[in-house]
């Protein structure tokens, strides 16, 4: 498209405040191409993408093998829904529970519906096999968790600003402190209701919180002994993000539930979904769950491609030694700095800490000159910077990333 015919950045934004809800703040900066760990505003200037649409675009924008199977699937067949069967959906299923080693596969398009029919399929289990009595489940879940945004996900959440005027709230949520054995004992001993324990592996949203070594064996175990399911939202740390195909294999964890979204598809395209072993899918019979888009051809097409681009670019093992290299490097830098306080992460998946209180602006301020040195990153709580690019990123990439992010924190130094 010539440039004469492309909106300007501040059009682009315009049209957005004049025409679209404002429930969201971006960086003012106006995106219109991506390729591998590289994003282009419609000015033409060239960024990292150090957020990777939060985890979603770990194969790298625009991966060629994901938009080729897009592109075929598109140009083939598209949406049947589930009224009738299509002749990739199968494929995919057999593909995804063989990667993460699960009987059974219920596909669905986002994050937040996967995260509500993990929900679903645990409040079922628990009547039908555990012998719960009818609508007396509970489900424990964490302090500062993120699950998505749909009523029931925000019945359980603590941030104000999701949960603000948008009540009256589901029921049979218990709340606990993340990364607390004890709390999660406590609760399992205080009611024989309790259904499930839903986790995120790291707290991501919350300031991508790495809980205690073991924290997530030993709540497994805790579990297991009281006979409730281990659900993991791995939504965000799943997909090889945190240098494991699953942020649970750091610890060997096998959840009762795994609910998968985001980088599912590679960025490409929406889907989602929960693996479970057949004593616990099998309480799904026809007519109890769905979707129109879930488990569209074009979805299976797409996850199939993404799999296999993990697989075959060994993607876990490349953010595993590039998560390592940039969290020593911050470190060395941290050990002088004045405006930096620790940097915290697993795998590709990091953070750091920035030294002034929630309310300022600092965070902000240092993604905005960032975005001006050539990368994309953004605040998530506060004084906290998110920091997740792409998995197909090398070397000598991070390592200019690494002086790009310094460079800038120096402006900022007190
Ligand atoms: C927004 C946060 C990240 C998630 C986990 C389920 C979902 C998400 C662990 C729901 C989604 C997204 C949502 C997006 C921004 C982003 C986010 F800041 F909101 F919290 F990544 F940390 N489980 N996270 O992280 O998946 O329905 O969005 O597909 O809502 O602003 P979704």
């Amino acid at each position: 498209m010539a440039v004469l015919d492309q909106l300007t950045s501040q059009q682009a934004i315009d049209l957005e405040n004049k025409y679209g809800a404002h429930n969201y703040h971006p960086l003012p900066v106006v995106l219109s191409r991506g390729e591998g760990v590289y994003v282009w505003d419609v000015e033409g200037k060239k960024y990292f993408d150090f957020l990777s649409a939060y985890s979603a675009v770990n194969q790298g924008h625009c991966h060629p093998k994901i938009v080729g199977a897009m592109t075929k699937q598109a140009e083939t067949l598209t949406l049947t829904s589930r009224a009738f069967y299509n002749d990739m959906l199968g494929m995919f299923e057999k593909k995804v529970t063989n990667v993460f080693g699960f009987d059974k596969f219920l596909p669905m398009n986002t994050g937040a519906e996967a995260v509500e029919t993990a929900l679903k399929v645990c409040r079922k289990w628990a009547y039908e096999v555990k012998g719960i009595p009818e609508n007396a489940a509970q489900i424990i879940v964490c302090e500062n968790n993120f699950h998505g945004r749909t009523t029931t996900i925000i019945s359980f959440s603590n941030d104000p600003v999701a949960r603000a005027n948008f009540g009256p709230f589901t029921n049979g949520f218990l709340k606990i402190e993340y990364n607390n054995l004890q709390a999660l004992e406590e609760t399992l001993e205080s009611s024989k209701n309790i259904a499930g324990f839903l986790v995120e592996p790291i707290q991501g949203e919350a300031g991508v919180y790495v809980p205690s070594e073991n924290y997530l064996a030993k709540a497994k175990k805790l579990c297991e002994k009281h006979n409730v399911l281990f659900i993991a939202d791995e939504v965000q740390t799943g997909v090889a993000r945190t240098g494991k195909m699953l942020a649970v294999d750091h610890e060997n964890v096998k959840p009762d539930i795994l609910v998968l979204g985001k980088a599912l598809s590679g960025g490409a395209y929406p889907v989602s979904g929960i693996l479970a072993n057949d004593a616990i899918m099998g309480v799904i019979r026809p007519g109890n769950h769905g979707s129109t888009y879930g488990g569209n051809p074009i979805a299976a097409a797409v996850g199939i491609a993404a799999l296999e681009v993990v697989e075959e670019e060994n993607l876990a093992e490349n953010a595993e030694t590039l998560g390592l290299l940039f969290r020593e490097k911050l470190n060395e830098f941290i050990s002088t700095s004045t405006i930096v306080n620790g940097v915290r992460g697993k795998g590709l998946l990091n953070a750091i800490l920035v030294d002034d209180t929630e309310e300022s602006t600092t965070a902000w301020d240092i993604c905005m000159a960032m975005k001006e040195n050539g990368l994309l990153a953004k605040p998530t709580h506060g004084n906290i910077i998110r920091f997740a690019p792409p998995l197909v990123m090398t070397k000598e990439e991070l390592l200019e990333c690494v002086t790009i992010i310094i460079n800038t924190l120096k402006q900022f130094e007190k």
